[in-house]
């Protein structure tokens, strides 16, 4: 077994993307430690208590040669957020449309694993690993020639662009690595400055406490009031840095049943979304990536955009110049173009 046969089985299993790394002291990996100090981690505990592992991939397996990253393209046919005047609808982001990536991905990866295991001569120690592992997921995409990791701090591919999973296995088979993938930003800002709350302040530095992903998915409790105004109809996670790159400007859409939008968010107004009862929350949130949230932080992300909604005098839907208003809200009971 070689590099081009993991590859090739990756691609067979549902991968759009994989490539290799060496399990190595990549220079960007010493970037975590720095962050955290500046504080931009917010609450996100885990991360300090997992930056030793986080800062070397051979602390966690330390038999480690390379490490596989695999890429899933989960882009779906459906407007960006800032292609949609209506700032009644709830903002979901993209990721989360469908089910859950933990699981999906989870899965194919350990298929992934266990096939390798299968052809290789000599047994080898290996982890596999979606999001939630002690990885910096991003430096090893861009050094396995995944993608780069743009200004926005998100891996690009220069052929699929953003909207991609990463996954990877460290593992301590010697395979062949690739050539890391080359920043293609080039004199490009349009992230930073079309970011709602300002959360890169700097290019490929992300401030957490700023960003509406950081706050609508990770922080518990109440939502700080100054961030409120900038957090407008998001009600889980955000996607305008991503909306707004060239690189995904024509993005190509998976037909993968796993990430087409299940039809409790699928362009959901706000309304009907607070007027959900918690047992049809609870079965909307079944194997989805929102149940993170809970119910509860949901219901909270809901109230501050249909407070937003309410300040701004569009809970119901509205269209301005160079905005195309997106489909309506299928709940014709709801809806609030029809209560008027
Ligand atoms: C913590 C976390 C978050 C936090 C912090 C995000 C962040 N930028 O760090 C929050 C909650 C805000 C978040 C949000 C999102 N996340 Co997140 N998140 C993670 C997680 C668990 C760890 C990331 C991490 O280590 N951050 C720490 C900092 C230091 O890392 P970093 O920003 O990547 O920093 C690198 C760059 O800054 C670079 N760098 C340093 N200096 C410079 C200078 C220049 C000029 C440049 C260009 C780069 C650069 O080197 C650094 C090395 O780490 C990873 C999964 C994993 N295990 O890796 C997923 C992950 C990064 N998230 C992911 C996704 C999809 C998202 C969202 C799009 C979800 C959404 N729609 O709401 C947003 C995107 C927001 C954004 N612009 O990053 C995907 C990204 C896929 C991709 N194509 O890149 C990942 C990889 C999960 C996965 N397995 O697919 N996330
Ligand atoms: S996800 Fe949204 S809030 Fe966070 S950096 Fe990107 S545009 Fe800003
Ligand atoms: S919007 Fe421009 S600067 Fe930002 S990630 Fe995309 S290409 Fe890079």
């Amino acid at each position: 077994m070689n590099a081009a046969d993991v590859k090739a089985k990756a691609v067979q299993l549902g991968f759009d993307l994989c490539g290799i790394a060496a399990a190595a002291d990549h220079p960007e990996l010493i970037v975590l430690r720095e962050w955290l100090d500046h504080g931009y981690a917010g609450e996100m505990a885990y991360l300090h208590r997992t930056a030793d592992r986080r800062a070397d991939v051979r602390r966690v397996v330390p038999s480690a040669q390379t490490v596989i990253v695999t890429g899933t393209l989960y882009n779906t046919d459906r407007p960006y957020s800032t292609e949609c005047a209506d700032r009644g609808r709830a903002q979901i982001a993209r990721y989360a449309w469908g089910d859950d990536y933990h699981d999906v991905i989870g899965g194919r990866l350990e298929s992934l694993l266990s096939w390798m295991r299968e052809q290789s001569r000599e047994p080898f120690d290996a982890r596999a690993y979606v999001d939630t592992g002690p990885v910096q997921e991003r430096v090893y995409a861009q050094h396995a020639g995944v993608g780069w990791i743009g200004k926005n701090t998100c891996v690009i591919n220069p052929e699929i662009g953003s909207w991609i999973f990463l996954a990877a296995i460290i593992c301590s088979l010697p395979l062949e690595v690739d050539a890391p993938s080359l920043d293609q930003c080039g004199t490009c800002t349009l992230c930073i400055e079309a970011c709602p709350t300002q959360a890169i302040v700097a290019p490929g530095v992300l401030d957490s406490t700023r960003c509406i992903s950081y706050l609508t998915i990770e922080l518990r409790g109440d939502l700080p009031a100054a961030q409120r105004d900038g957090i407008g109809s998001h009600v889980y996670g955000c996607d305008i840095c991503q909306e707004v790159c060239p690189w995904n400007a024509s993005a190509p859409r998976s037909a993968d049943p796993a990430w087409q939008p299940r039809p409790a968010w699928d362009r959901v107004n706000l309304l009907t979304l607070a007027r959900r009862t918690d047992d049809e929350l609870v079965v909307a949130l079944r194997g989805s990536p929102m149940r993170r949230t809970k119910v509860q932080g949901l219901r909270r992300n809901v109230a501050v955009a249909l407070e937003n909604a309410a300040i701004k005098g569009c809970a119901a839907p509205t269209s301005s110049a160079g905005l195309q208003p997106c489909d309506a809200d299928t709940d014709a009971e709801t809806s609030t173009k029809k209560r008027r």
